[in-house]
């Protein structure tokens, strides 16, 4: 018998569902910078190419301009899946029929060098409408928050121009806020790309549409709660036998309790919180939050290997 969870138990949806203002005053300032834009290069997480992307830009932003989804950190994934996801793609997501795989931390990388000319190539062979008198493109970049869309402004700005750091970039969801200026990134033909905040759907989906989310820094850890993320990635790596967390936590054995895992992670990482009893007293209990981000972070950091999380999706 199977010892591991076979499904993972749904959760508070409030927990998933993140809409700051920001979000929705960014989609209003897409929406009007609109009609100056020539193409949309939506930017998503490589390791969840079919979970989390925000199917509302279909109907407000990309619907009617050219489309390139650029799948971003491929490094974080196997360079074998991508002909799988593309394929998978090509055949079932009509709004994702020119896909790329991208890393922005490396300069030369193939697929940074095909942005441009595909995007160039799709504005070429599409209507103009009002903007067939312009001889600049204007690319307006969205997707959900933290997957680089600022990175890859920066690397391609970077790769034409020769100029760095254009737009912030930052590890937490939310860095970019509001719709930003033009930023030029080539000279021959004249290009800018618009930066934009990046937007999650209202309401989630379900329960592991948004862990996945959370498990790939698009939501803010706090705001779900670290132990829950922790919870989700035990079961993921539990379910495909990557029983590496076993020596990250300093476990003897492999365990699909979370309570479990944190305990004796914390008194192996040697971290105590101090809490007060009721008769005023003080204790040191295992610090469970610590080791639940020391364990996300080793996720993220790539100590579990390379992981595509919506691999059962494509099966
Ligand atoms: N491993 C890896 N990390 C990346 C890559 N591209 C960006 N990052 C990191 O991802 C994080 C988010 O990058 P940003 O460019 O700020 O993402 P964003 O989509 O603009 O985020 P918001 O403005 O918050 O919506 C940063 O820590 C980057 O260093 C990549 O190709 N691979
Ligand atoms: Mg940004």
């Amino acid at each position: 018998m199977n010892r591991f969870r076979t499904a993972f138990p749904a959760v508070n949806r409030e927990l998933l569902n993140w809409f700051p203002g920001h979000m929705g005053k960014g989609m209003r300032q897409m929406q009007q910078k609109l009609k100056e834009v020539d193409c949309v290069i939506e930017v998503h997480d490589a390791r969840i190419p079919l979970s989390g992307r925000n199917s509302e830009f279909r109907y407000t932003i990309s619907g009617v301009k050219p489309h390139v989804l650029v799948l971003n950190k491929k490094d974080t994934i196997e360079r074998g899946a991508q002909k799988t996801i593309t394929e998978r793609l090509l055949r079932e997501e009509s709004d994702a029929q020119h896909v790329l795989f991208t890393n922005c931390k490396d300069q030369s990388c193939d697929g940074i060098r095909k942005v441009m000319p595909l995007a160039q190539d799709l504005i070429l062979s599409s209507n103009r409408f009002n903007r067939s008198d312009k001889k600049e493109y204007c690319i307006m970049i969205i997707g959900v928050p933290n997957v680089g869309k600022s990175s890859l402004i920066n690397v391609l700005r970077n790769r034409h121009l020769n100029k760095k750091g254009a737009s912030q970039v930052g590890a937490i969801a939310g860095i970019t806020r509001s719709v930003l200026h033009k930023i030029k990134i080539c000279e021959d033909p004249l290009v800018y790309l618009l930066d934009t905040p990046g937007i999650l759907k209202p309401n989630i989906a379900d329960t592991e549409t948004g862990l996945r989310l959370a498990l790939v820094s698009c939501l803010q850890d706090h705001l779900v709660g670290e132990e829950l993320i922790a919870d989700y990635l035990l079961y993921l790596l539990n379910r495909r036998e990557n029983f590496k967390y076993v020596d990250v936590m300093g476990l003897r054995e492999p365990s699909d309790s979370i309570d479990e895992v944190l305990v004796l992670g914390a008194r192996h990482l040697n971290r105590t919180v101090r809490i007060r009893n009721f008769d005023r007293t003080l204790l040191a209990r295992p610090d469970v939050n610590f080791a639940a981000k020391h364990m996300i972070k080793a996720f993220r950091t790539g100590a579990f290997g390379k992981i595509l999380i919506d691999d059962d999706k494509l099966l």
